[in-house]
């Protein structure tokens, strides 16, 4: 690297030497009506306001939000099969304003159904996913990705759990042709769709602290036994954790996730960062009240990683501003 290019990148870092927070508000054409468990219809829990939520309150704490930049289809077929994305781009296309389509195929469930906005909205998340990544390669310490529709349950053909495109592994296969990628999944659910991505790989460690999948979403995947594939053989990492887990629990147990991804020594750092873990969830909950996630960010901070922020879930509208904020705090 020539000397003009050293200095370069030395200005750009210092230019870009705080988080940068990236948004866009075509999340909002993703709006189905109701989501379906065991046959019975109820209201859709992701709801556009969720996001909407999340960024006034960032705006009255003077962040300041960029729009994403558009990246190529080439970054979603790098994790998901072809024919799964022309399908959800062609079915939503189809559907008319008021139409809601449960397909019969690639879905894992009834938890992700198509509208007429949802590959648009869908493909802004990457988008934005993407900018967070390129931002850190770029130099900026931490990048926060305000994805919606949100991602981790989303698998190589099949969208489920409020889930379309896999915004966290997209991001984390693009860093990862320039390093070591760990993923840190602090989110409720466990991300299935995210752990079946990088089973076989060693380049590319997914650590995920979450409910116990005995009793809770997605059921079928996230127990402690599950540790990676030939390569990929003890680069996944699971904590599954009981609903009664208390906030000292929690801090102790993510204790033992940082210390397996200090272990692995990482170039970067993807945080799947959902807040239904918050004690008043109502489709999640473990017990922590607001204040812990102060402590989950400035424990994870001083890994002192170049790292990507994910939203993923969180549902109670009416804390989510708090929980966020107070979870970027130390990277701010
Ligand atoms: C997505 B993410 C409530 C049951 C919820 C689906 C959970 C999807 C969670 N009726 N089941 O990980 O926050
Ligand atoms: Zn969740």
């Amino acid at each position: 690297m020539g000397n003009h290019r050293l200095l370069a990148s030395y200005a750009l870092r210092v230019l870009e030497n705080k988080m940068q927070i990236f948004y866009t508000s075509e999340h909002s054409q993703h709006n189905p009506p109701e989501e379906i468990y065991d046959g019975v219809h109820s209201n859709y829990a992701e709801t556009p306001d969720r996001i909407e939520t999340i960024v006034r309150t960032l705006r009255e704490n003077n962040y300041t939000t960029q729009e994403p930049q558009k990246f190529g289809i080439e970054h979603i077929e790098a994790v998901h099969q072809k024919q799964y994305i022309d399908f959800v781009s062609t079915r939503s296309a189809k559907l008319a304003a008021d139409e809601t389509l449960f397909p019969s195929y690639f879905m894992s469930d009834t938890y992700a159904p198509l509208v007429h906005g949802t590959f648009d909205a869908a493909k802004a998340a990457v988008d934005t996913a993407l900018s967070g990544a390129q931002a850190v390669l770029d130099g900026t310490p931490a990048a926060y990705s305000l994805c919606r529709p949100p991602g981790h349950h989303a698998m190589h053909h099949a969208m489920g759990g409020y889930c379309y495109f896999n915004n966290a592994a997209i991001a984390a296969h693009f860093l990862s042709q320039h390093g070591r990628i760990a993923i840190l999944d602090i989110d409720y659910h466990h991300g299935n769709g995210t752990q079946e991505v990088f089973y076989d790989r060693a380049d590319v460690l997914y650590v995920s602290l979450h409910a116990d999948p005995s009793d809770a979403y997605p059921y079928a995947s996230g127990f402690s036994e599950e540790n990676g594939r030939g390569e990929g053989l003890n680069a996944t990492v699971n904590f599954p954790l009981k609903k009664s887990t208390t906030p000292e629990q929690y801090l102790k147990v993510l204790q033992e996730a940082l210390f397996a991804v200090r272990t692995f020594s990482p170039d970067y750092l993807v945080i799947s960062a959902g807040f239904d873990t918050f004690i008043d969830d109502p489709i999640g909950g473990l017990n922590l009240p607001a204040p812990s996630y102060k402590t989950i960010g400035s424990e994870i901070h001083k890994l002192a990683l170049p790292t990507l922020i994910i939203q993923e879930g969180g549902y109670n509208i009416s804390a989510l501003g708090q929980l966020s904020s107070n979870f970027i705090k130390a990277f701010s």
